[in-house]
């Protein structure tokens, strides 16, 4: 593959504007990985180097690189309309958009309100969460309550619910009334558990703790990530969410599920919410609604919940917000092309068929050095290692630096490295970032 001439060669000072998000801004730009081109499992960078994708870019490219139906889809509509204005105006193709994500939708969730990313599809739910208990005349239900280790983008409402002290601490008071249930990890009880683990359902009812602290007539909903992805693919204990599903029912609290990762395919069905065979009241999505290729977030809720919002006169705004980019033309054409891509290839249940070799590849690395737990589901896979002492973090950015210099691209959170690759992913792809995964933890020994 020949190497993209505008970054073969980039300078130091060439570098020097871009504020790097989430990143280790001069590590980086001391050694920078420029990406350059990519196609099906693979990227390439700026020298024309192949690196295996095990990561589908950050959790989204589900389908692969360049697939070529929505890269035709992005271009015509380009062409044909660049943009719509979104309010009290619209374009085919959102309605097409949403009608296509709520036929593969749990059943009764079938309103689906576009945003331009997972953070602002939270602050999104969380408002129509606020807004849902005021227009039925609960008005007292304000408070929000997240889950520790929770992650839900990074704007204020996402950060107040979230429970990742790095993305909290720097901020403030972030919004008032919020409270967090206890995480669901437990290492003690289960450890390499395959697939979900067996203990823990009981950490539902630490939501009945709250609603005796605060009581329920307080509380307006509560959201959870149905499988934690960036604190470290943590899987839900046997019937927890079930649990939850059934604590938020008896107190009349809307429960959200965020499936900005675990949407479109990640767990084995189009939604975690299939997988697992609860249905929440509202649902955050982004990532692998285009692919990843053009940014894009989405609420989906229940019919319940978008009617109460239709009352008074017609001519009236029903629920004060929208983004200038909601539904944005582009954005629909590629989720629509993505979708049929999806469809095409059976892509959204093609994890459930893998999962069971993915599982067992995995878990071939219990007994390397310093794993200290493996878990899995669908195709997410999480392996945690010991950290280096005194020096949280840098055994797995190690590995992860390693794996990139080796060929593969995986992402770390804490010591823990998540493997989460496209969906098109063939056996022998898995056996490779395995293998290599395995050198790079007995390198980082
Ligand atoms: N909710 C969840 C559950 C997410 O995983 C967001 C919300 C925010 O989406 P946006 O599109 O605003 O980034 C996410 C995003 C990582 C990592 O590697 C994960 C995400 C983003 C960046 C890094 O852990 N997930
Ligand atoms: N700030 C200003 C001054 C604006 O006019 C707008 C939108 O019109 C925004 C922020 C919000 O931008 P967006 O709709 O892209 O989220």
């Amino acid at each position: 593959m020949s190497p993209n001439p505008t970054t073969a060669s980039t300078p130091a000072s060439a570098l020097d504007a871009y504020w790097m998000p989430f990143t280790a801004n001069r590590q980086f730009k001391k050694a920078p990985r420029l990406l350059a081109r990519s196609a099906g499992m693979y990227y390439w960078d700026d020298k024309g180097r192949q690196i295996l994708d095990g990561a589908a870019g950050l959790w989204c490219v589900n389908a692969g690189h360049g697939r070529p139906r929505i890269v035709q889809a992005i271009q015509v509509q380009a062409a044909e309309m660049d943009f719509a204005p979104p309010f009290q105006m619209a374009h085919p193709k959102a309605f097409e958009l949403a009608d296509r994500v709520a036929k593969i939708a749990p059943a009764g969730m079938n309103k689906v309100f576009f945003t331009n990313s997972g953070s602002e599809a939270v602050e999104t739910a969380l408002k129509m969460a606020l807004a849902y208990h005021r227009v039925r005349g609960e008005a007292s239900r304000t408070r929000l309550i997240g889950r520790e280790r929770g992650y839900h983008g990074v704007n204020f409402g996402g950060i107040s619910v979230g429970g990742m002290v790095a993305n909290r601490k720097m901020f403030g008071t972030m919004l008032g009334g919020v409270d967090h249930i206890r995480h669901t990890h437990d290492a003690a009880r289960n450890a390499f558990s395959v697939g979900q683990p067996a203990h823990g359902a009981e950490l539902a009812d630490d939501l009945e703790r709250l609603v005796a602290l605060h009581d329920a007539s307080t509380i307006a909903a509560v959201i959870v990530e149905p499988v934690a992805g960036s604190t470290g693919v943590l899987v839900p204990p046997q019937g927890y969410l079930q649990r939850l599903r059934e604590i938020c029912d008896k107190h009349g609290i809307l429960l959200i599920f965020d499936e900005v990762i675990t949407g479109f395919g990640r767990t084995g069905q189009p939604f975690a919410a299939q997988t697992f065979g609860v249905t929440p009241d509202l649902m955050t999505l982004a990532k692998g609604i285009t692919n990843g290729c053009v940014p894009m977030g989405a609420v989906l809720a229940r019919q319940s919940v978008h009617d109460a919002f239709m009352n008074g006169p017609e001519h009236l705004i029903e629920f004060f917000h929208g983004y200038t980019y909601s539904a944005h033309p582009l954005a629909c054409a590629a989720g629509i092309a993505t979708l049929d891509t999806y469809a095409e290839e059976g892509l959204l249940t093609r994890a459930t068929e893998l999962q069971g070799y993915f599982a067992e590849c995995l878990h071939s690395l219990k007994g390397e050095p310093n794993v200290i737990d493996i878990r899995n589901l669908g195709l997410v896979g999480g392996v945690e290692l010991s950290p280096l002492p005194g020096e949280p973090t840098k055994r797995a950015f190690n590995i992860f630096l390693d794996l990139y210099e080796k060929g593969l691209l995986l992402r770390t959170t804490g010591d823990i490295v998540a493997i989460s690759p496209p969906l098109i992913i063939e056996r022998a792809q898995i056996d490779q970032i395995v293998d290599m995964l395995r050198g790079a933890i007995r390198r980082a020994a």
